[in-house]
């Protein structure tokens, strides 16, 4: 029987690597012959739950023959897709992210959610299809759903979302929010990795209003063991603006404890940043947020409100 491949986006975070193990399982149970595949290394925090669960990642993949047929998880913009996703047939997306250019030549399952977490959605229809959830399966969801979530503090973070983690940690037997905080923490540490890296971790570009500006994004256990790196990854911005032709680049530094967000801003259009928020930049070119943890949220809006 011929194979269908499960992913998730590029640069693949813990909800497209643990999402994509799960709903295999739920292909499966439909009698699918899938298998879940990824799109890049784990990031650290995602490490940690393959530790935890003592358990190997999927493979990695490049690029999918000419009319493999594919089912996304956690992403349907083509630019964060697997490459030559245009000569594959998508069969099924379950996803919780905008939708603005996808278009197939034939029809399909589409899933979509406004909610904080693919996992989220992934719950639900196990739930209700009566798809028996591991304690491996929970585990994995509930990973997916902290990392998404920041532990259920983002905004992003819905009622159904708290339900399906409530419901998880009762399968999986843990102390969930003991074992997420963990987990969290354990991609915070980024003390191994050149300021290079980490300015392009997880940035963002945007392109609006005339003005090209990233956003990046790290998390923090505490906000100073990344500021007290502040000269160096400065420099690595700047080299940033220069070689992208950026207007403004803003790093913000998250608190996962304390959920508040510090932020470096750097480019000849700083007076956004400081419009914005409302607020100063203080002399050396930072701003305390409080409780800003979402960048899809509470970043990326009043920025493009003040461009
Ligand atoms: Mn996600």
């Amino acid at each position: 029987m011929e194979k269908i491949l499960i992913t998730g986006h590029k640069n693949p975070d813990t909800d497209s690597i643990c999402s994509s193990i799960v709903m295999e399982k739920i292909a499966k149970h439909f009698g699918v012959n899938a298998e879940a595949v990824r799109l890049g290394d784990l990031n650290k925090e995602t490490e940690y739950v393959f530790k935890y669960l003592n358990k190997e990642p999927q493979r990695m993949i490049e690029k999918v023959d000419d009319g493999q047929k594919l089912i996304l998880v956690d992403h349907n913009e083509a630019g964060q897709s697997v490459e030559n996703r245009d000569n594959a047939e998508i069969l099924a997306v379950i996803d919780h992210h905008r939708i603005t250019d996808f278009k197939t030549p034939t029809p399909l399952y589409y899933f979509a959610k406004p909610v904080g977490c693919t996992a989220t959605i992934l719950y639900e229809i196990m739930t209700e299809k009566k798809i028996e959830i591991s304690k491996e399966d929970a585990i994995l969801l509930i990973s997916a759903i902290s990392s998404d979530t920041l532990l259920l503090k983002s905004p992003t973070c819905t009622k159904e979302d708290i339900d399906a983690f409530n419901e998880l940690e009762k399968i999986a037997q843990i102390d969930a929010k003991t074992y997420a905080l963990n987990m969290l923490k354990a991609g915070t540490d980024i003390s191994d990795l050149t300021p290079e890296t980490i300015v392009e971790l997880d940035a963002k570009l945007l392109e609006e209003g005339g003005k090209r500006i990233i956003i990046d994004q790290v998390n923090a256990a505490d906000i100073n063991d990344v500021f007290s790196r502040k000269d160096e990854i400065e420099e690595a911005m700047n080299k940033e603006i220069k070689d992208k032709k950026l207007n403004l680049f803003i790093f913000v530094i998250t608190d996962i404890i304390n959920t508040n967000s510090k932020i470096i801003a750097l480019g000849d259009s700083t007076d956004i940043v400081e419009k914005a928020f409302g607020q100063k930049l203080d002399s050396d070119n930072s701003m305390m947020l409080e409780g800003v943890v979402s960048r899809k949220k509470q970043i990326v809006p009043p920025i493009v409100k003040n461009l």
